[in-house]
C-alpha cells in the first residue's frame, strides 16, 4: 500500500450567506472516503470551526475560539495537539502545524527529516503547511521559509522574493501564489511541470504529484504527474468554481452555489484506493474543502438555530403554544380564522386570555426581538384590549409580568404597558389612530432596555423604554410570551380583537420543559435501563440496587414538543420487559412495529428530542451502540464514553449512530 502523503489547502474561500437576524453562522464538519483511522466517522461533534487541514489518515480543525481539534490516525502523535490559542493550521502527512495567536510555529508528530524539531522561530508568521516530509511557511512580510526534507530542492529552492500571499505544500514541492496573481512551484520536478505561467490566479492547491490553481475567471487549471492514471487532468469545465483542494490521487473543487465536484481516484468506491474520496455528498452547504490521502473533509455551513414563528393559520394551536388565562370559558383566545382570535361573553369583572409559550422562554440574558400583528376595532361599547404578555414565571404568570398592546375604551383607543413586579404596577396610556397595526418589544440585554412599540424594534422607534421588570422569578433570567388580551365587563364578537403572525425576530430561545434521563446498568443481565420517571428511579435506587446500578442523569430531553425541529422519541420495550429500545426514526419505528411485534412492544412516545439536521446549536448528541452479546442497546451522550466504547470495546458495542439530539 503506498502510504504517502497528501495535503490540502483551502484559500481565502468566503462565501457570503443571508442569515436570519441575530443569528450567527456557525460552521459543521463533513468527511468522506477512506475511513481506516476513523477519519471520517469519528467527526468532532460541535460547530463553530472556522478552518481545516487534512493529512494522511487525520485532520485538523480550528475553533473560532482558538482551540484546535485532530482525530484519526495517531501512529506519531501528530492529533496530540499541544495546549494553546491558535489562528492557523495547517497538515503534513503525518505532523501537524499550527500558528500560535502571536504568530509563532508550533509543530508537533512525526519528525524523521527534522520537519518539526527544525521548524524556525519568530512571531512573524500567516500560514503554514505540510508536506510529506517537510513544512513550509509563509511570513507576514510575504516572503517563504521551508524546511525538512529536501530530496528535491523543495527547501532549499524556496525563491526569496518576499511577495506572496499564498503556500501549500504537496508530498515533495510546493505552490505559492505572488501577490500580482501569479504562480510559483518548486521541489519534485514531476509535480510542478506545466505550471501556467499566464493569466492571474486566486487560490492553488498542491496534491500528491499534482497541482491545481484558480483562475481570476472562475475556471481550474491542472499541472504535474497523473502517476497512476486517475484522470487527474480532468478537470471540470466552467467558470463559478470558488475553491480548490488537493489529495495523493483526487481533487475537489468547490462551487459558487456552495457544491463540490470530486474527481481523480475515488470517483467511485470500488475498491483501494477508491475509497469514493472525490465523491462528495451531494449538498449546497459547503464552505470550505481540503483533501487527505484517500479521504476529503468540508467545513459545512450551519443552518441559524430555528426561529420560532406563526402565522396561526392553520386554525389549531401549535405545540409552542398552551392556552392559559383567568377564565377561558368566558373570554377564549383560540385559533381560528387564521388568526389568533380573542372573544368574550358578557361577564362581570375582567376576564383575560392568552396563548403562553410552551416549554419555551427567551433567554434575557441576550437580546431579543419579537412582533405580532394586531387588530382591534373601534367599538364605544368595548373596553379592553390585545397584548403581549412577558411573564418571569410559565406556571403562575401574573406572579410577575408586563403586558403591552392595544385596546379601546368607551370614547378612544390606545396603546397601554403594564408592568406588575413585587411592589409596583405602572401603567401608562398613549393614544393611537390606527385599528391594526403591529405590536414590537426589543430587548437590549447589554443595556438592560426593553423597547415597546408600534412602530418597530429599538430605541428610536419606541413608545416605551423600561429597563427590564425586577421580577422575583423562578426562572432565572428566562422570560416566557404569552399572547392575547381581555375584556372589562363587555363581550367582544368575533373579528373584533384578533393577533397574527407572531414571529421572533432574534433572541435565544431556551427549553424550559426539560426531564432528566436516568440510566441504570445491571451487572446481573448486563443490559442498560433508562427511565425519565422519578420514581421509577428512587424505586431502582432503594430496592434494586443489587439488581440496578444508578449510573447517573443521561441526558435531558424535552417533554413536549415545545420548539420547531423538537420530534418524538418512539420506546420500545422487549416482551420480557428486560431490554429498551428508542429512536426518532419514524421509519425506524414502522419497521420495528411491523417486522419485530414478536420481540418488541411499543411504549409510545416517551420524549422530544432533535432529528440530525433540526438541532439547534448547543444541542448534544445521543449516540447509540448495540450490544454483540445480546444485551441491547446502549445511549450515552458522553463523548468520552463514545470514544472509550469505540476505542476499547468493540468486541462489546457496535456503534451504531447519533440516535438523536438531546437539548442538554
Ligand atoms: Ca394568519
Ligand atoms: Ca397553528
Amino acid at each position: 500500500m503506498m502510504k504517502r502523503l497528501t495535503t490540502t489547502v483551502l484559500l481565502g474561500v468566503i462565501l457570503s450567506y443571508s442569515c436570519l437576524n441575530g443569528s450567527v453562522l456557525a460552521e459543521g464538519l463533513r468527511a468522506w472516503g477512506s475511513d481506516n483511522d476513523r477519519q471520517v466517522n469519528s467527526l468532532p461533534a460541535g460547530t463553530d470551526y472556522i478552518a481545516i487541514a487534512a493529512g494522511d489518515g487525520y485532520a485538523l480543525a480550528l475553533k473560532r475560539d482558538g482551540t484546535v481539534v485532530a482525530w484519526g490516525q495517531n501512529g506519531h502523535g501528530q492529533c496530540n495537539v499541544p495546549l494553546g490559542a491558535y489562528s492557523a493550521i495547517g497538515a503534513g502527512a503525518d505532523f501537524s502545524l499550527a500558528l500560535r495567536i502571536d504568530g509563532s510555529i508550533a509543530v508537533w508528530g512525526a519528525d524523521a527529516h527534522k520537519q518539526v524539531s527544525n521548524a524556525p522561530s519568530g512571531s512573524d508568521f500567516a500560514s503554514v503547511d505540510g508536506g510529506k516530509s517537510f513544512a513550509v511557511a509563509l511570513r507576514r512580510d510575504g516572503s517563504i521559509v521551508a524546511w525538512g526534507d529536501d530530496t528535491h530542492g523543495q527547501v532549499s529552492q524556496v525563491p526569496t522574493e518576499p511577495n506572496f500571499t499564498a503556500i501549500t505544500a504537496g508530498d515533495a514541492h510546493v505552490v505559492a501564489l505572488r501577490s500580482d496573481g501569479t504562480l510559483a512551484s518548486w521541489g519534485n520536478p514531476a509535480a510542478t511541470a506545466g505550471m501556467p505561467t499566464n493569466g492571474t490566479f486566486t487560490a492553488i492547491a498542491a496534491g500528491g504529484n499534482h497541482c491545481l490553481a484558480l483562475r481570476n475567471d472562475g475556471s481550474i487549471a491542472w499541472w504535474g504527474h497523473d502517476r497512476y492514471g486517475y484522470g487527474l487532468a480532468n478537470v471540470p469545465e466552467g467558470n463559478d468554481f470558488v475553491g480548490v483542494a488537493a489529495g495523493y490521487l483526487h481533487a475537489l473543487a468547490l462551487k459558487t452555489d456552495g457544491s463540490v465536484v470530486g474527481w481523480g481516484a475515488g470517483k467511485d468506491a470500488s475498491g483501494h484506493p477508491n475509497w469514493g474520496q472525490a465523491d462528495p455528498p451531494e449538498a449546497t452547504d459547503y464552505v470550505s474543502i481540503a483533501c487527505g490521502l484517500y479521504f476529503s473533509l468540508a467545513l459545512t455551513s450551519v443552518a441559524p438555530r430555528v426561529v420560532l414563528s406563526d402565522d396561526f393559520d392553520d386554525n389549531s394551536l401549535s405545540g409552542s403554544w398552551r392556552l392559559a388565562g383567568d377564565d377561558l370559558a368566558g373570554c377564549r383566545m383560540e385559533e381560528t380564522g387564521k388568526r389568533l382570535e380573542l372573544t368574550a361573553a358578557p361577564g362581570t369583572g375582567r376576564l383575560s386570555a392568552f396563548c403562553l409559550s410552551n416549554g419555551w422562554g427567551l433567554d434575557a440574558t441576550k437580546d431579543f426581538s419579537f412582533c405580532v400583528d394586531y387588530h382591534y376595532i373601534l367599538s364605544a361599547q368595548q373596553e379592553g384590549g390585545v397584548a403581549v404578555l412577558l411573564a418571569a414565571n410559565d406556571s403562575d404568570v401574573y406572579a410577575g409580568y408586563l403586558e403591552f398592546g392595544a385596546g379601546a375604551c368607551a370614547s378612544y383607543p390606545y396603546f397601554w404597558h403594564e408592568a406588575m413586579d413585587d411592589t409596583v404596577r405602572r401603567s401608562s396610556y398613549v393614544r393611537r389612530l390606527q385599528e391594526s397595526g403591529s405590536l414590537y418589544v426589543s430587548y437590549d440585554a447589554t443595556r438592560n432596555e426593553l423597547c415597546l412599540s408600534a412602530a418597530g424594534y429599538g430605541k428610536e422607534k419606541a413608545l416605551v423604554i423600561m429597563t427590564m421588570p425586577a421580577w422575583d422569578s423562578g426562572s432565572g433570567q428566562v422570560v416566557f410570551v404569552g399572547l392575547g388580551g381581555g375584556s372589562d365587563r363587555e363581550p367582544i364578537d368575533s373579528g373584533n380583537a384578533y393577533l397574527d403572525n407572531f414571529r421572533l425576530d432574534s433572541g435565544a430561545l431556551t427549553v424550559t420543559c426539560l426531564t432528566n434521563v436516568y440510566r441504570f446498568w445491571s451487572p446481573v443481565t448486563g443490559r442498560h435501563f433508562y427511565t425519565a420517571s422519578e420514581n421509577e428511579k428512587t424505586v431502582l435506587v432503594n430496592d434494586y440496587s443489587k439488581t440496578w446500578t444508578f449510573e447517573g442523569v443521561a441526558f435531558r430531553l424535552a417533554t413536549a414538543a415545545s420548539l420547531p425541529g423538537l420530534a418524538p422519541v418512539h420506546a420500545f420495550r422487549s416482551m420480557d420487559g428486560q431490554a429498551q429500545f428508542y429512536t426518532i426514526s419514524e421509519r425506524e419505528k414502522d419497521r420495528i412495529l411491523g417486522d419485530y411485534a414478536h420481540v418488541y412492544r411499543y411504549d409510545g412516545v416517551a420524549f422530544y428530542a432533535y432529528p440530525q439536521g433540526q438541532q439547534p446549536l448547543e444541542a448534544r448528541p445521543v449516540h447509540r451502540f448495540v450490544s454483540l452479546a445480546g444485551h441491547g442497546h446502549l445511549y450515552t451522550a458522553d463523548e468520552s464514553e463514545v470514544s472509550t466504547l469505540r476505542d476499547s470495546y468493540s468486541q462489546a458495542f457496535a456503534y451504531d449512530g447519533i440516535a438523536f439530539y438531546a437539548c442538554e
